[in-house]
């Protein structure tokens, strides 16, 4: 199972919160600021458009050496030659995705309770994607938010790494190292902040000291 892959500071695309800034930019200040993972995320383009953004993440990420994840399409993912797909309990069955993706290449799946994420894990999933945790307006599924209890729990009770996603900010990103998160993946807090690079540095920074704390406690 490939585990070179940093999760600390998980950042999402959505342009509709990108207040009319391109993919390219959103992504290169992300990283600038700290980001270790970028997920294109799109659901409303076609997908000749989101193929032509996968192409164009795709090549900044490999330049910046920056794990590049396409959510839901594993077609895209594959054909651009992506770190890694993200999938969600709707999408291509693990086992079947799985089957289709060279040896190397992870496998990012949305769990919200435990026995999803215990399913997940059993059937090849790399990490788990773990939310909403808190309230969000980014996402109108999202549901009733687990909370931090429950991400702590999923996070004991399972192998690979874990990410909280869901109203993650600077407020609260400490919250959820401490719970277990191997990282944050966020959404609107990075990509809908005035300066991208600085909102993501603010929250990289958040994310490494609670991790080395965790860290420290645990010696
Ligand atoms: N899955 C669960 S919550 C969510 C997704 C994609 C949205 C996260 O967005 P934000 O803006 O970071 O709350
Ligand atoms: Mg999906």
């Amino acid at each position: 199972m490939r585990t070179d892959f940093d999760l600390n500071l998980y950042v999402i695309t959505d342009r509709r919160l990108s207040r009319g800034r391109s993919h390219r930019e959103v992504v290169e200040k992300a990283i600038a600021g700290g980001a270790t993972c970028i997920q294109l995320r799109e659901k409303e383009i076609s997908t000749r458009d989101l193929f032509a953004v996968a192409e164009e993440l795709r090549a900044i990420t490999r330049e910046k050496g920056v794990a590049f994840i396409v959510n839901d399409r594993l077609d895209v993912a594959l054909a651009v030659e992506a770190d890694g797909v993200h999938l969600g309990q709707d999408d291509l069955p693990l086992t079947a995705a799985r089957r289709i993706m060279p040896p190397g290449m992870i496998l990012g799946v949305s769990a919200g309770n435990l026995q999803e994420a215990l399913a997940a894990q059993s059937q090849g999933a790399s990490y788990l994607g773990v939310g909403a945790i808190f309230r969000t307006g980014t996402k109108m599924d999202a549901g009733e938010p687990i909370g931090l209890q429950a991400l702590a729990d999923l996070c004991c009770g399972v192998s690979i790494p874990v990410v909280g996603i869901g109203g993650i900010t600077a407020d609260n990103a400490r919250l959820v190292i401490e719970a277990g998160a191997a990282g944050v993946a966020v959404i609107s807090s990075v990509v809908a902040a005035s300066d991208i690079a600085a909102a993501a540095g603010e929250i990289a920074g958040i994310v490494r000291q609670a991790a080395a704390d965790r860290r420290k406690k645990g010696d």
